[in-house]
């Protein structure tokens, strides 16, 4: 067997990916996150289905339900199946300690938050790079804003301090799943994450915002040494 040079930080989306799918059981529904470290999640998962696992996905962006149905990975909804045992997602950035994230650089964080919000267990995968000591300043933060007025949301956004750039697809504004826009805003150290979750969303014209707080319960590092897992603590 030829094993191709992967570049390091893939590797280590692979080892985080793959202690991860070994806590996905029988019977579960899984909630299949959205980036490139879910995707080899799912990938390795359609291969234990194959096997012979039987688990049912609710997908967090139509990109990540296509690639689940190429794969053969059963798929659910929430009208058949209001709660989900296990989601394993990516995240841009991981803050240690609290386990706070900044999701969204790849545009389907509300999806993702939903899913995360409806589910027992939050496994989030993300190679060594993607943690940090506080949330901010490395990566932009994402923040969905409804398409209509959108000029006036970004107005306030600034006015506000958050120097937002619209995100583009080519010359066209970026649409997500839910045909919203995102604003990629610049903040460079967030002391208090739940406060600014809760400025952005009461922002008239934000919809949400890639702050996710309180909803990981476990981050797998890839590590090159291996993966190591980092449990919320309870209580
Ligand atoms: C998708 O909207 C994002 O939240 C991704 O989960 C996040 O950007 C991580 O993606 P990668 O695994 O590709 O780095």
């Amino acid at each position: 067997m030829t094993i191709e040079a992967a570049p390091a930080a893939d590797s280590l989306k692979r080892v985080a990916a793959a202690r991860a799918v070994e806590e996905i059981e029988d019977g579960m529904v899984v909630g299949l996150g959205s980036g490139s470290t879910a995707t080899l999640a799912l990938e390795m998962l359609a291969e234990r289905v194959a096997q012979g696992l039987r688990i049912v996905g609710i997908p967090t962006s139509e990109t990540i339900a296509a690639v689940a149905r190429r794969l053969g990975v059963p798929l659910t909804d929430f009208e058949r199946n209001r709660r989900i045992d296990v989601t394993i997602d990516g995240a841009d950035q991981v803050a240690r300690g609290t386990l706070d994230l900044i999701k969204g650089l790849g545009g389907a964080l509300l999806r993702e938050k939903i899913v995360a919000s409806a589910s027992k267990r939050m496994i989030v995968v993300v190679d060594e790079t993607k943690m940090v000591n506080r949330l901010g300043g490395k990566t932009p933060l994402p923040v969905e804003i409804a398409s209509f007025g959108w000029q006036t949301t970004l107005h306030r956004l600034t006015e506000a301090g958050y120097a937002p750039r619209l995100r583009y697809d080519g010359d066209r504004p970026f649409a997500t799943d839910g045909g919203n826009h995102i604003a990629d805003c610049v903040v460079a150290d967030i002391a208090d994450p739940a406060a600014l979750e809760a400025r952005l969303r009461a922002t008239v014209g934000v919809v949400d915002c890639g702050l996710f707080v309180g909803l990981a319960t476990e981050i797998v590092v890839g590590h090159t040494a291996g993966a190591e897992v980092i449990k919320r603590r309870v209580g």
